[in-house]
């Protein structure tokens, strides 16, 4: 492990400076391309202007035959596409595969400039950020980058979930984790084929109400297999200055079940989520852009106890110290989504 005061120091001679602070632009959804597609590539303008971040796509879904030619359709959209200010952003093939190598060698020092966040899929430990840390160090010096490409991991092996700790906290690069729920559903032998979201055979039940049929009036209440995951993740990446992010939801037709399992990840803490379709796109905004009634009552609070102390009540409700820092996470995302979205801003009543 490296000393302290080193620890924001660049890992290669010329390399960019680390961030001291993560930047926290709009980050509601991270939109899936594939880049071997030419019909996405082309799409993706027009995709970027509804999105908050664009990610080129080059590994799982990505066939073995197509791996090069996604490669080389990111460097072309690095270069040539105008996304009008929505950050590009690439998941690499994993650490164990033959591509990641020059999957990164190739775009640090081809679009190095234009990309701001490397995923780095199948994280198992420190020792994997620290590889690609350094790594990605010498080609920005090499490529003359000019600041530093921020790494994010996905959790989506058991390993990478006992260690999740070390990782949100393994360089200053890191800027967050997304939950990878189908891989850590294998890792860990989950008995499931979903991508994502809940699981009719994970539920509670409540109590009989006839003792001689068991079966009479017990409701049964799916729960969210992915609760503890979610929620460790956000406790990992709050207390390293990072972001967390929930993942895939695969069932693209399955919109109300999307919506609701975003919904759980916002509620606990995740700052935005993946969209696999245009589709989700649309769900992730509106879920992961707080409720307008909702802020209207945290601006309440805020107007209501300008000095944030002492104890109030507020349309019945008990407010003190504690639930005005709650009502501030609310109004302060809710002005910095507002600053670029004129509904949101009229919504919100700023
Ligand atoms: O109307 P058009 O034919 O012009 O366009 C189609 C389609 O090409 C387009 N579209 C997309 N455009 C941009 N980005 C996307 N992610 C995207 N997905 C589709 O929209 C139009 C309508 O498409 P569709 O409803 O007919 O859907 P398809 O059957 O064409 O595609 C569905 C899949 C799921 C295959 C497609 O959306 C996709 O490839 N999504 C990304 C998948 C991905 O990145 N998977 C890896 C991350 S998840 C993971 O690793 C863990 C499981
Ligand atoms: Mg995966």
């Amino acid at each position: 492990m490296r000393h302290p005061r080193d620890f924001f120091k660049p890992l290669a001679v010329g390399a960019p400076e680390p961030v001291r602070e993560i930047p926290v632009p709009p980050s509601r959804m991270i939109h899936f391309f594939d880049p071997s597609n030419e019909k996405m590539r082309a799409k993706l303008p027009a995709i970027a202007a509804k999105a908050d971040i664009v990610l080129g796509n080059l590994e799982d879904a990505v066939p073995v035959d197509r791996k090069e030619s996604a490669r080389a359709g990111l460097v072309e959209v690095g270069k040539t596409a105008d996304l009008g200010g929505t950050p590009l952003w690439t998941r690499v093939n994993s650490l164990e595969s033959p591509w990641v190598l020059d999957d990164i060698t190739t775009l640090v020092t081809e679009i190095g400039d234009q990309l701001d966040v490397i995923m780095i899929p199948k994280v198992e430990g420190a020792e994997d950020i620290h590889y690609v840390d350094r790594l990605v160090a010498q080609l920005e010096a090499k490529a003359g980058v000019t600041r530093p490409i921020l790494l994010h991991a996905i959790l989506e092996t058991a390993q990478g979930m006992a260690n999740v700790e070390e990782i949100a906290f393994a360089s200053p690069r890191m800027q967050g984790i997304s939950l990878g729920p189908a891989d850590l559903a294998a890792s860990r032998r989950m008995k499931t084929t979903r991508v994502g979201g809940g699981h009719p055979g994970y539920v509670s039940i409540s109590d009989p109400t006839d003792a001689e049929d068991l079966e009479v009036g017990r409701v049964r209440a799916q729960q969210d297999p992915w609760h503890y995951t979610v929620a460790r993740m956000v406790d990992a990446c709050v207390s390293a200055g990072i972001l967390p992010f929930y993942g895939p939801f695969g069932d693209i037709k399955d919109t109300v079940a999307c919506e609701a399992q975003f919904r759980a990840a916002f509620i606990l803490g995740c700052v935005g989520t993946w969209s696999l379709h245009p589709v989700q796109i649309d769900i992730a905004k509106k879920v992961f852009s707080p409720d307008p009634a909702e802020v209207a009552f945290a601006k309440k609070i805020i107007e209501s106890i300008p000095d944030g102390k002492g104890v109030h009540m507020i349309d019945g409700k008990m407010q003190d110290d504690a639930s005005w820092k709650q009502a501030k996470v609310l109004v302060t995302l809710a002005e910095q989504l507002a600053q670029d979205d004129e509904e949101l801003k009229a919504a919100y009543g700023f």
